[in-house]
């Protein structure tokens, strides 16, 4: 049946939309399966989406019609098509009137996902009337806290060098705290591998006294504040906040410098937002293990990773991993930079909308990722700015002379870009910088070709 009569108006205004502040507007890739036209089935999406289904139901009444999601743009030789969501369609919290996030998603990318006259369907951008964004939880705690915390400014306070506990499983408790000591000596943040949790040869009972004392001597040696990202994440919102209070109070003097990490995707929007609500003056780290499996380049459905980070900062994330911008293991490019400008600014243009966040908190762009010292200086350059928390595991731990020597060399590489000096006279003069050329020569011998002579270096 072709809706489009009632699920399409290819009149209405994308600057009237946006200047009513009255919907959500979304635009979405999509390709129809042969046979079916390219508004009609845009139509079919709109009313799956909202208030209808394949046919006319007889109890739809007149008030139902004023709230359909509407096509109002199409552009079927680039499959591209926008729909306008009424406010009111989405669900809100009865307790305290609040928007939710998992009821945006059961509508923009629910059913619609798995029709049968929709061959591709992928969210690309979103916006929401600046107006409304009160609705939304945003960020409590951002990276001006940990700026402040690590003692500075709290503007353009610059590059946080982290790491992730290496090897991902298999520490038990004393040689876990010890790493994450060894790191801290030169250092600043530290967070768990997303699978580290409470495993039976690392109970949390055991490693978190050991990490809270690991914490303590290394600021004591160093004179400097030290941050850790500890793993939250569990099904059931009771077992998380168990896991959350046993950390704090563990902690105790330092929890202000515990940050809450939570795998969003895997476990979804409900465990990030009982996060936030419950600790929100923990700096919540958004980690998205799994993304890819619809946010891939590659995958012709769900939503891209900037739509995932967008939406992380609606719930409220301090931070989330945005990849690396083609730098380091994972998958993306140079122009991914857009992911970390929508979340950090307060107002920046997307693939397809202008969001303004009408001073909403920014969420960090957490860097993460196959980085390490020598593939940084390429990484700022793109991005235009360090003011990011980068977590390099392989680059930390991979060091050939120490966990410390490797944060160092983080810290280094920052430094050296930031001055706009070259890497290998830069090298010269810091010498776990120097080594990070002999501790990963792959990319050594890709990024600066010829370091070996330059460095004098003949192993
Ligand atoms: C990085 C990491 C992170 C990835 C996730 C890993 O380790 O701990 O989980 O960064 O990807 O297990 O791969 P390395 P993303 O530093 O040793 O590579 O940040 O893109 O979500
Ligand atoms: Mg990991």
């Amino acid at each position: 049946m072709d809706q489009s009569n009632r699920y399409a108006d290819l009149s209405l205004k994308e600057e009237d939309l946006i200047a009513g502040q009255e919907h959500i507007l979304v635009a979405y890739e999509m390709e129809p399966f042969g046979g079916h036209g390219y508004l009609e089935t845009a139509a079919h999406i709109a009313a799956e989406s909202s208030t209808g289904t394949n046919v006319e139901v007889s109890t739809t009444d007149d008030f139902t019609k004023g709230v359909d999601a509407l096509v109002y743009d199409i552009d079927e030789a680039n499959h591209m098509m926008r729909i306008a969501y009424p406010l009111a369609l989405f669900d809100r919290n009865g307790r305290d009137g609040k928007a939710m996030i998992v009821s945006f998603l059961t509508l923009t990318i629910g059913n619609n996902q798995g029709m049968g006259d929709v061959k591709n369907l992928q969210m690309v951008d979103f916006w929401i009337p600046e107006t409304k964004l009160y609705l939304f939880d945003g960020p409590t705690v951002d990276i001006s806290d940990m700026w402040r915390m690590l003692g500075r400014p709290v503007e353009n306070g610059g590059y946080i060098a982290g790491t992730i506990i290496k090897p991902k499983l298999g520490l038990r408790p004393e040689p876990f705290a010890n790493a994450a000591y060894q790191f801290w000596l030169g250092g600043d943040f530290i967070k768990n591998d997303e699978p580290q949790g409470n495993q039976v040869f690392c109970p949390m009972k055991k490693v978190i006294p050991l990490v809270a004392d690991a914490m303590k001597r290394a600021q004591d040696e160093t004179g400097e504040a030290k941050l850790f990202s500890a793993n939250i994440t569990a099904d059931d919102h009771y077992e998380m906040c168990y896991r959350a209070d046993y950390i704090l109070e563990t902690f105790g003097e330092d929890a202000p410098k515990v940050a809450f990490l939570v795998d969003g995707y895997v476990g979804g929007p409900g465990m990030i937002t009982t996060a936030r609500r419950n600790y929100a003056s923990q700096y919540l780290h958004y980690h998205r293990a799994g993304h890819g499996a619809i946010t891939s380049p590659s995958s012709k459905r769900g939503y891209t990773a900037f739509v995932l980070a967008k939406m992380s900062r609606l719930q409220g994330a301090s931070g989330i991993h945005v990849g690396t911008m083609g730098y380091g293991k994972m998958e993306g490019d140079a122009s991914d930079k857009v992911i970390a400008y929508m979340i950090e600014r307060d107002e920046c243009q997307g693939p397809i909308f202008y969001q303004k966040w009408n001073g909403m908190k920014p969420t960090t762009p957490i860097i993460s990722g196959g980085m390490n010292a020598l593939r940084l200086p390429g990484f700022f350059e793109n991005l235009g700015h360090g003011n990011v928390i980068n977590t390099s595991g392989g680059g930390s731990y991979g060091h050939i002379d120490s966990p410390a020597a490797g944060a160092t060399s983080l810290r280094q590489s920052y430094e050296c870009w930031k001055a706009g000096a070259d890497p290998i006279e830069f090298a010269k003069e810091h010498k776990e910088f120097a080594r990070a050329f002999e501790s990963f020569p792959g990319d050594a011998d890709k990024i600066f070709p010829g370091w070996r002579e330059k460095l004098g270096v003949h192993k």
